[in-house]
């Protein structure tokens, strides 16, 4: 790593760690996975904070996954291998980023909408509601809108939170919207919607109670729409 005039304000140490950082997202980067998980605890053996591991480390490099993929100058296999080695990594940090919060403040039902595959995402807004002390009912991805009414019936979550990666399956929370309206259950639900396509002007417009670009904002939002400060 190159060390710049500023990083001369920078301990050592903190040097160290932040390399630490680059080298975990040049991991996802190239699909190591072994390297992730390996850099994942040696980042946190450094005291790194678990969320700074998640955000400057994994999710970094899976940013630039997506840039690439994008630009079509990486394809489907590799980013595959990229999402595992960013799983590897979630699997440490999960327990720790669960156990920050003291106790549940509240239940939250999430999953990815029908005909969507794309789960990172939601999984790290999983872990971050989870670090915050919300209990999550996961229903993992391609969610039909009929499930989460029968999770709701089941679970009693007051949150229904939806991602969706793709914008031929974002009208898809619509539809979830519209299960509940149906169901006459709309007003014991605060839904609140994700994923890369998604803006709060699409929020608006399907009638969502709350949409956030990230999973750190994602928790906010949450606490807010269940009035928790
Ligand atoms: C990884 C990936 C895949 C993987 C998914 C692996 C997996 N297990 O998830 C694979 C290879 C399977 C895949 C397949 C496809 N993909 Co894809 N994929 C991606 C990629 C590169 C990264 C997505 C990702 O994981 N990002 C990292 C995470 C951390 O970010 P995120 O998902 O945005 O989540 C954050 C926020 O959005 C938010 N958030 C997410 N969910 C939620 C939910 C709530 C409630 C809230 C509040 C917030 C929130 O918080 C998260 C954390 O901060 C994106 C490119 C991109 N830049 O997004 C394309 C992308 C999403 N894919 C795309 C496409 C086209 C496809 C395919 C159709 C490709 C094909 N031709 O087959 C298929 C569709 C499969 C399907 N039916 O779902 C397009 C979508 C274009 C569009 N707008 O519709 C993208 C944008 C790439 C592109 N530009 O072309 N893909």
């Amino acid at each position: 790593m190159e060390i710049s005039t500023q990083d001369g304000e920078r301990s050592m140490a903190e040097i160290m760690k932040s390399g630490t950082l680059e080298k975990l997202a040049q991991a996802v980067l190239e699909g190591a996975a072994e390297d992730a998980k390996r850099l994942t605890e040696k980042a946190l053996s450094e005291s790194l904070p678990p969320n700074t591991v998640l955000v400057e480390g994994l999710s970094a490099g899976m940013t630039v996954v997506g840039g690439l993929f994008r630009r079509n100058e990486m394809f489907i296999p590799e980013v595959l291998l990229s999402a595992r080695a960013m799983r590897f990594g979630m699997e440490v940090l999960r327990p720790l980023l669960a156990e920050t919060g003291a106790k549940p403040v509240g239940k939250v039902i999430l999953g990815t909408v029908a005909g969507d595959l794309h789960d990172i995402g939601k999984d790290i807004v999983h872990m971050m509601l989870e670090g915050a002390g919300f209990q999550v009912f996961n229903l993992g991805i391609n969610v039909e809108a009929h499930k989460f009414i029968e999770a709701f019936q089941e679970h009693k979550a007051p949150v229904i939170a939806l991602s969706a990666l793709l914008s031929t399956t974002m009208p898809q929370q619509k539809a979830v919207i519209e299960a509940f309206e149906k169901a006459g259950l709309r007003g014991e639900v605060k839904i609140l919607i994700g994923g890369a396509p998604v803006t709060q002007e699409y929020a608006d417009k399907i009638g969502a109670d709350g949409f956030a670009p990230d999973a750190a904002s994602a928790v906010l939002k949450a606490k807010e729409l269940l009035g928790i400060s």
